[in-house]
């Protein structure tokens, strides 16, 4: 059964149309993650396979994460840009902030963009060039790029669905939040031989030395405060933001800000459960960022419970702005826990 079924067709048809004889650059959300290169890896195939385009290319804005790393070193998958791009297609990016160092360049090239995703958009009107291939009914990028090799009747290899499967699995949070329909369509991925503790073992402990010790040091410096049932972690790294936050949730924050002071300029990676999203309402990619832009100039954007911003100001007067304006939201006091 495909999800969306009209939504596959017309992504067919389009590529159809515009990707035979052209070259190809396929985008990730910065970083990167299972679903974007897992998604992009099967797609550059399905591309060049089905739909003729000459060559294909794949950039993660930024720098690509380590486990994203990993991954593209399983399947084999590199990144690479073709000397002169016809198409973008944008995967898994959930906001055109999440195309990082990439957007300017990406938006005001002229060349035209197709962005597939799962996540709710606000249509972007100042970008026309934009053609979106959204649903929400999916659970994961590498979803529709199954629905869309099933209606062309492309054969997964086993690379092809380890891609697939290492999607789906990772951005259902190991399975935890996948419904019927992900569950059949991960069976059908594993029955072509795919042996998960093989594919997962190397990539649950891939981790670099500096990674390692951001995420410490953000534990060790991290302020932290109650409101309510809810705790709130504060802290900042110079590198590995990202990373640092997802710790700081491992260690047991509800919400977790990490950010690098460089200069003038904060760089913060906004994280919470999705509990704490549910409950409260307050989304990180759309509610906190704003929070903190309604006050302090720059831009930012992500998903549900993680988000990236950048802007004017220091840490310390933003940390402090978003415990005001959420202590306001939760009818809360703040309440810090001693150091
Ligand atoms: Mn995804």
């Amino acid at each position: 059964m495909m999800r969306d079924s009209s939504l596959i067709e017309r992504l067919d048809g389009r590529l159809a149309e515009v990707c035979s004889g052209s070259s190809v650059t396929i985008l990730s959300h910065w970083g990167g993650d299972a679903d974007s290169v897992g998604s992009a890896y099967v797609l550059s195939k399905l591309l060049r396979g089905r739909y003729g385009a000459s060559s294909t290319g794949f950039r993660i804005p930024d720098s690509p994460t380590s486990h994203a790393r990993a991954i593209m070193a399983k399947l084999g998958f590199e990144e690479s840009e073709p000397e002169k791009t016809d198409l973008y297609i944008a995967v898994d990016v959930g906001s055109l902030e999440q195309l990082g160092e990439m957007r300017d360049k990406v938006l005001s090239s002229g060349v035209p963009i197709l962005l597939m995703d799962h996540h709710l958009h606000h249509d972007d009107s100042s970008s026309s060039v934009i053609e979106y291939f959204v649903s929400d009914r999916y659970q994961a990028v590498s979803e529709m790029v199954f629905d869309l090799a099933e209606r062309v009747g492309w054969r997964l290899d086993l690379s092809q669905s380890t891609a697939l499967f290492l999607g789906l699995y990772y951005d259902t949070a190991r399975l935890s939040v996948a419904d019927g329909e992900t569950a059949r369509k991960i069976c059908q991925l594993l029955s072509c031989g795919i042996v998960p503790n093989d594919v997962l073992a190397g990539l649950e402990t891939v981790m670099e030395e500096s990674e390692r010790i951001a995420r410490i040091l953000s534990a060790s410096r991290m302020k932290v405060y109650r409101m309510g049932d809810w705790v709130m972690a504060f802290s900042e790294v110079g590198a590995y933001q990202s990373s640092s936050s997802r710790a700081l949730l491992g260690v047991g924050a509800h919400l977790a800000l990490v950010g690098g002071q460089e200069g003038d300029i904060a760089n913060i990676s906004l994280r919470a459960t999705g509990e704490f999203v549910t409950y409260t309402g307050l989304g990180m990619g759309d509610s906190l960022v704003k929070i903190v832009l309604s006050r302090f100039e720059g831009s930012g954007g992500g998903h549900r419970t993680v988000a990236r911003l950048r802007c004017r100001g220091r840490l310390e007067e933003i940390y402090q702005h978003v415990i005001r304006h959420l202590s306001l939201r939760l009818g809360v006091q703040p309440v810090k826990l001693a150091e």
